[in-house]
């Protein structure tokens, strides 16, 4: 029996008190970590999270992930800090580049994500432990900014990454990392990055949480849980760089007419869905009857994955498949 820590990730796009009454579901279930996820245009991530806090006492919480570029980092080590004093210690941040099709709307320019994040998070360490930071970095000047009360204890840093370059960032300086993948190939290729990264920083690889944040559809029928995954799976094909496609042996002509379809908006996502094949869902998600994941999960257990983050969709109904999570899929993993 493997040890694994386990994470949910919740996406605030509905009214926070529903959000929180589904990471109270996912406490009392025995989860270890609740991953709210940053876009500007949901409830905001942070009043979500304080909200959580408020009303839960073990389960840590954290943005999953937030930015550099919409928020700055001086304000982030203030709002990651302060959700660590009102949650008895429980804060763990997610960081990373961002989403540029959020990013397109905002008129934000992704000018140099990997060095945004590298001064990021350095910022973020130093502002913590109280220092006063005087900084001059290719993306964020500091003339002086300090934080005036200090959190208790450590925040864990998390990055957020898929690509190779912050693959290995991640390595270099990050506490965990946080992979949007669900397939042990995605994971094998991002291990050895990470590693890569790990061993230029003279870490050992062992030291980072490598979470798995992964597409996740949970229900009695396997169907049903397969058809509930495919809705995510299409927008996460359309957002697949060709290399990802072509690891998986999924056609990039495929992917565009998927990309087409959901270009088209809310009208376009029934063909979207319906163009998803089973090899896409198979490489995109984890999805199935509690003994299907059970197997999927001890596959990423065995490349190296020590979190796995139960993500979008989670199931057809979210709280029977925290239920079923609970009731017949951590029984083996404890
Ligand atoms: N994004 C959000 O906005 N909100 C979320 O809630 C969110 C959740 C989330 C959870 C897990 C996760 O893994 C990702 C998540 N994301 C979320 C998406 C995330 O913000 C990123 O969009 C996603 O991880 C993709 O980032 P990436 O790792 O692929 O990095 C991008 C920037 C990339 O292209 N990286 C390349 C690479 O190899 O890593 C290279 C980038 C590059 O080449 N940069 C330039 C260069 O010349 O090298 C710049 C160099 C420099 O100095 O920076």
């Amino acid at each position: 029996m493997t040890k694994v820590k386990w994470g949910i990730e919740f996406v605030p796009d509905s009214a926070i008190e529903k959000v929180v009454n589904f990471i109270k579901l996912a406490e009392d279930a025995g989860f270890h970590y609740a991953w709210i996820t940053d876009h500007y245009n949901n409830r905001n991530v942070y009043v979500t999270l304080t909200a959580a806090a408020l009303q839960t006492s073990k389960i840590n919480l954290g943005p999953g992930i937030t930015n550099p570029y919409v928020i700055n980092p001086a304000w982030t080590a203030s709002a990651i800090a302060s959700l660590h004093e009102v949650s008895g210690g429980r804060a763990v941040l997610g960081i990373g580049p961002g989403d540029k099709a959020t990013f397109n709307t905002l008129g934000i320019e992704w000018q140099k994500p990997l060095t945004a994040v590298r001064e990021a998070v350095a910022t973020i360490r130093r502002l913590l432990r109280g220092e006063l930071v005087k900084s001059k970095g290719q993306v964020f000047k500091y003339a002086g900014a300090k934080l005036s009360y200090r959190p208790q204890g450590e925040i864990p840093i998390y990055i957020g990454a898929q690509g190779p370059k912050m693959l290995r960032l991640a390595g270099e300086i990050g506490d965990g990392v946080l992979i949007n993948a669900s397939h042990p190939r995605d994971f094998e290729y991002a291990i050895k990055m990470i590693k890569e990264g790990a061993e230029k920083a003279n870490r050992d690889i062992k030291s980072i949480d490598v979470a798995a944040y992964t597409c996740f559809s949970i229900s009695e029928d396997y169907e049903v849980a397969k058809e509930k995954a495919k809705q995510v799976v299409a927008f996460i094909v359309a957002g697949s760089p060709p290399q990802v496609l072509e690891r998986h042996g999924i056609s990039p002509d495929v992917a565009d007419i998927i990309r087409g379809h959901i270009a088209k908006g809310p009208k376009g996502f029934v063909d979207a869905f319906n163009a998803v094949t089973d090899e896409m869902v198979d490489a995109f998600a984890i999805y199935g009857r509690p003994e299907d994941v059970v197997e999927k999960i001890n596959q990423l257990l065995k490349v190296g994955v020590t979190q796995v983050v139960v993500g979008s969709p989670i199931g057809p109904k979210k709280k029977n498949a925290i239920r079923l999570i609970k009731e017949k899929v951590f029984p083996h993993f404890t």
